[in-house]
């Protein structure tokens, strides 16, 4: 059985690839949800839904073992409701993350990036602060950065001009952490970290995500045990006419996929 993994485009790619890096064994169902792209600005009702829908075809149709919502909106908007509703491990993108940015933070002022939904919700913020309450926090949503990636812009002059303009509060701040809390921001990791400066950390919440998806699998007795070479790797998007063919390139390439 394949683990399902679900964000509202092409950013849970960079969550899938933590999966391949730690359990190359293990065979992913990607659910992007084109049809609904972006989650950011939504309603958090109306993204519940569209969640609770694709676990249940996740489940009924394609048989999955566990559910990672590789999308930090879509975690901060359902992962609450969703993870008792159905007898598979549902994981979210937000707690372990926030936990590993207190561990790793030398000054104690952290940034989050992410999107409206994910900011306005400060279900990074809550998470941060029930484990140190001392902690400084700086947040800024940058909605741009989806679009730019969906389009398979990720390193280009307008990516790092739209970096400089987000980015220079957080700089200003002198924040020692940032936490890329959207799952579409790793692909623009080169321009964040030059532009943040070598002394700034970025946090990529996919590699968290990933050991506690494989620890948990793990107790559970729900990891495959053998590799032989043949994975079977599935992606599905809600709606095909919504996807970049820049993007496709350049997805397969991150993910190192030969089709
Ligand atoms: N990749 C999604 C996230 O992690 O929040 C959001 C993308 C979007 O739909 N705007």
């Amino acid at each position: 059985r394949a683990i399902g993994l679900l964000d509202s485009g092409v950013g849970g790619l960079t969550v899938a690839r933590e999966i391949f890096r730690l359990m190359p064994e293990e065979n992913i169902i990607y659910y992007g949800d084109t049809m609904h792209l972006p989650y950011g600005p939504k309603d958090l009702n109306l993204i519940r839904e569209y969640v609770e829908e694709i676990i249940q075809y996740l489940i009924k149709n394609k048989n999955v073992k566990a559910v990672v919502i590789a999308c930090n909106t879509a975690t901060s908007a359902a992962l609450d409701y969703v993870k008792n509703k159905f007898d598979i491990p549902i994981f979210g993108m937000i707690k372990s993350a926030a936990a590993r940015a207190v561990e790793l933070s030398s000054d104690q002022k952290i940034a989050i990036i992410g999107t409206e939904g994910t900011v306005n919700s400060e279900s990074y913020q809550t998470e941060i602060l029930k484990i140190n309450a001392e902690i400084q926090l700086f947040a800024k949503a940058c909605p741009r950065f989806v679009d730019l990636v969906e389009e398979g812009k990720f390193n280009c002059n307008e990516v790092r001009k739209t970096a400089r303009d987000y980015l220079s509060p957080l700089i200003e701040a002198d924040v020692d952490s940032l936490i890329l809390g959207c799952t579409h921001f790793p692909y623009l990791t080169p321009v964040l970290s030059r532009t943040m400066g070598e002394n700034v950390q970025l946090i990529n919440p996919a590699h968290e995500m990933a050991l506690e998806v494989k620890n948990t699998l793990n107790k559970m007795g729900l990891i495959k045990k053998t590799n032989n070479n043949s994975n079977q790797h599935k992606f599905i998007v809600s709606d095909k006419n919504r996807i970049s063919k820049r993007f496709l390139d350049h997805g397969r390439k991150f993910l190192n996929l030969k089709e």
